[in-house]
């Protein structure tokens, strides 16, 4: 028998842990311990006391499912080590709320100060990058939910020391990292003792504010994963998450990530990239719910209208209850491609046509939410990523739920999956990067079981599974062959960050009494 696949509970308050406790054992990684005492000595130092507590919330690594949490289709990724911790002091409120925030790097992350009168709303400047917009995202949202909580609500004021260790712009979720922990710092300031799935449904529209229109991945593996499992997240109808365990296998699995130092930063790229992959499948799945003369109720995803949306309505009543979601999967593939034919892609005018409404309708209605540079939109491909991808989600996870154990042929199948979902990403979905595909290549070739990227893409992260016995191997040639070829002059630390084995880690949780 497999060990089982446990429900995750979501209405359970966000973990408390004591600094008298042994941290460690609850859930600070050891080589962490150093950087969490640092964090309260440097905070004595800026403050002249002690914080009251320490709100910490992790990066994540997305194993499989990539680009389709926005589409509410199932994703499984983990937490990882590397996190954002962040030192507070509850200061009670004057006539205004006043925030004092510091950086551990106050190089590159300036201090900053802003008050604002107790029933403000936080403004944020999507266009200027500014560090502290993290933060305010995620106060913004936590102010949201206590005012709904708690008429005339004052909020604390607070003074803040963030030290971060997830590489910005680097796939693994620095940015849910900051505004998961920046929500459970407001919301712990201010009393509230929140649940999981409260901080998940407020830090998902709270990282909206800065600008993107991202799915709930990273915020819910931030927020819930546990360590040694890979969370099993799904979006439709509504949230609901599982902790999957990885089967012992002969050789031990391991997880590897490669950094590939291009950067893709999303505030200025979202138009061409990110945000516009959001509005692609949107448009597909209403041309297609059109094509099929189906009106699609609204969803929860961003624009409120999703893949997943379609083919739940595309199904009969008969066929959503005795198919298997994967078989379902198979007849979208097909409305997919008898429908989109144009490999070129689709212009508004042609997209409006298909509709039965005018341009300036269908920019207002799927365009204008946020900003979107295209000619043209290539549904076809990127409907076909979604659903291809969605069934190897599923693939992936049944075949982790099969055995305890796992024999050569299913850890290559599991491979497999992760190896055509790169393809996918590269060729449908046109999220990949040359160098992206290149460290693909090379760890392939030094003994990877799977490679691919993670995260939005465009550069950033790459995931590998791998058996523990070559990790030697892989990072040797991931070194002499990418890093050292095309960044010579790259130094020792910056080696020994560019790639990490990743552990799945816990999420989210608050230390007292440090
Ligand atoms: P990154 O760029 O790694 O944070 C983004 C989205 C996710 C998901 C992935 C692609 C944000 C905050 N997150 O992840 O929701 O869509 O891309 O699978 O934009
Ligand atoms: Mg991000």
């Amino acid at each position: 028998m497999s060990s089982p696949q446990e429900l995750v509970p979501q209405t359970e308050s966000i973990a408390e842990v004591y600094a008298t406790d042994d941290v460690s054992a609850n859930s600070v990684a050891p080589q962490h311990q150093q950087r969490f005492s640092g964090l309260i000595s440097q905070f004595n130092k800026e403050y002249n006391h002690r914080p009251d507590f320490v709100a910490r919330s992790p990066g994540r690594v997305n194993i499989i499912g990539e680009h389709i949490d926005y589409s509410l289709y199932d994703v499984l990724p983990t937490a990882v080590s590397v996190d954002v911790i962040m030192a507070v002091k509850i200061v009670p409120a004057t006539s205004v709320t006043t925030i004092k925030i510091a950086n551990v790097a106050p190089e590159k992350f300036p201090k900053r100060e802003f008050s604002f009168p107790h029933d403000a709303e936080i403004e944020i400047d999507p266009k200027k990058h500014e560090w502290v917009n993290y933060f305010k995202a995620g106060l913004s949202g936590a102010l949201k939910f206590l005012r709904k909580e708690k008429k005339g609500v004052i909020p604390a004021s607070m003074e803040i020391l963030v030290d971060g260790n997830v590489p910005p712009g680097g796939g693994i979720s620095s940015s849910a990292a900051f505004v998961c922990a920046s929500a459970l710092a407001v919301m712990k300031a201010n009393d509230h003792n929140v649940s999981k799935q409260d901080l998940l449904d407020l830090a998902v529209v709270s990282e909206r504010a800065v600008g993107v229109y991202s799915g709930g991945m990273d915020q819910a593996a931030s927020i819930f994963s546990k360590r040694g499992f890979l969370l099993y997240t799904q979006f439709y109808p509504t949230f609901k998450a599982q902790h999957v365990p990885i089967p012992k296998a002969a050789d031990e699995i391991t997880f590897l990530m490669a950094q590939s130092f291009v950067t893709s930063n999303k505030a200025d790229t979202a138009p061409r990239h990110y945000n516009l992959r959001v509005a692609e499948c949107t448009l597909a799945a209403v041309i297609l719910a059109k094509n099929f003369g189906l009106t699609l109720p609204k969803d929860n995803s961003s624009l409120g209208y999703s893949l997943r949306n379609f083919q739940n309505e595309l199904m009969t009543v008969e066929e959503r209850l005795h198919d298997p979601l994967e078989y379902q999967i198979d007849s979208v593939i097909q409305a997919v491609q008898d429908l989109f034919t144009k490999t070129e892609g689709y212009t508004r005018e042609e997209m409006a046509a298909l509709l039965d409404i005018t341009v300036p309708e269908l920019e207002s209605k799927f365009l204008s939410a946020f900003p979107v540079q295209a000619e043209r939109f290539r549904l076809r491909q990127r409907a076909l990523h979604c659903f291809k991808e969605a069934r190897r989600v599923l693939d992936f996870k049944a075949c982790l739920a099969k055995a305890s154990e796992l024999d050569t042929k299913r850890i290559h199948y599991l491979g497999q999956l992760l190896n055509e979902s790169q393809a996918s990403c590269r060729d449908d979905y046109e999220c990949s990067a040359p160098e992206v595909d290149e460290i693909c290549e090379i760890a392939r070739k030094a003994g990877t079981w799977g490679s691919r990227l993670t995260g939005a893409g465009w550069g950033g992260c790459t995931v590998h599974m791998l058996p523990q016995g070559k990790v030697e191997a892989v990072t040797t040639a991931l070194r002499d062959e990418y890093y050292l070829k095309h960044f010579p002059d790259i130094t020792a630390e910056k080696l020994e960050q560019a790639m990490v084995i990743s552990k799945p880690s816990n999420g989210s949780f608050v230390v007292y009494g440090a």
